[in-house]
């Protein structure tokens, strides 16, 4: 490994917080198990308007810069293998009536969209979420895959915080950090609390700025979202506050390389291996800040369930939020 940067273990520390164990031996649920049925009524109670919003970007858009992904992977490749051109000369089996269809096959990276990671999805020193050998990744996830998480379904309150808007911008900067004071500042500015068992939701308007840019060489030179930065502080907050599920419209949720050490993505350890916070990238959430913001209602019913691959390490999804 090309780095000069500490080990992960050293930057989280020997002592680092983990709810290991918490739900027993064989969980792979980590923070969801605080998602019950009392926790979806609690969302329901803030649906007020009815208006619905789709979470999951684009698939596959040709009208800009294409899909936002993390460097080395790639967008959907969708391909039409049945139309009504080519009905007549493929092997297509014939239907009595006349029927004819349309099929598409895709080859798709699991975290090429909007996705949920399962909890397994990152790991150091050989362990995985609850203690897992990393080996068990080997040929596909035997643990914490993204299934139990697809099986449960993800329904709760749902809070955003609209940190773009806070701090005044259309978006925030390449490598732009906050935190958990940050987000109680900007929930305080919003008349909104982050509620223990949260569905926690960041807006920081990086997707904005990769569809309006439209030039994805600016866009990965000197690749460095903005987001969450460790601390062992912010680590303590997600614990005590609960927090079931982190959701931003990032492509990995947290700023891509920790200031000071230069260690990327700590919080990926930090929070869904060693807590079991279930994270949710590259959603899109600028129609539901609009909505928010036009009349100061930042909670809402939050319901999700990524796609059900078995052994996957990850899968799209498409969250609806109702408020
Ligand atoms: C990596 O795991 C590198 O990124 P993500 O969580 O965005 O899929």
């Amino acid at each position: 490994e090309a780095t000069d940067a500490p080990a992960m273990r050293e930057l989280l520390g020997e002592d680092a917080p983990t709810n290991w164990g918490k739900w027993g031996p064989d969980d792979e649920l980590g923070c969801l198990n605080y998602l019950d049925a009392k926790e979806v009524l609690r969302g329901v109670r803030h649906v007020r308007s009815g208006q619905v919003f789709t979470l999951q970007i684009h698939m596959g858009r040709t009208d800009g810069p294409g899909d936002p992904l993390w460097p080395g992977r790639e967008g959907i490749q969708r391909q039409n293998v049945l139309d009504e051109s080519t009905w007549d000369t493929t092997a297509a089996p014939s239907f009595p009536g006349g029927l004819h269809y349309a099929d598409d096959t895709a080859l798709i990276f699991l975290q090429g969209s909007t996705q949920y990671d399962a909890l397994g999805h990152v790991w150091y020193d050989g362990k995985l979420w609850n203690g897992y050998d990393a080996r068990s990744t080997v040929g596909g996830m035997h643990k914490a895959s993204v299934l139990p998480i697809a099986e449960k379904g993800v329904v709760g309150r749902g809070v955003l915080i609209d940190m773009a808007r806070h701090r005044g911008k259309q978006w925030l900067d390449k490598g732009e950090t906050f935190d958990h004071n940050d987000l109680e500042e900007a929930a305080r500015a919003q008349g909104v609390t982050i509620e223990p068992h949260d569905i926690l939701c960041i807006r920081t308007g990086w997707l904005k700025y990769w569809y309006d840019l439209n030039d994805p060489e600016k866009f990965y030179e000197g690749f460095c979202e903005p987001g969450l930065t460790y601390s062992r502080d912010l680590v303590e907050w997600f614990r005590d506050k609960e927090i079931p599920n982190l959701v931003t419209d990032t492509i990995a949720n947290e700023v891509t390389n920790e200031p000071d050490t230069g260690v990327a993505l700590p919080l990926h350890c930090a929070l869904m291996r060693n807590l079991g916070v279930t994270l949710t990238e590259i959603a899109w959430l600028d129609d539901l800040a609009e909505a928010c913001a036009a009349d100061g209602r930042w909670s809402f019913l939050y319901a999700a369930a990524p796609l059900k691959v078995v052994n996957g390490t990850g899968a799209p999804v498409n969250p609806v939020a109702i408020r």
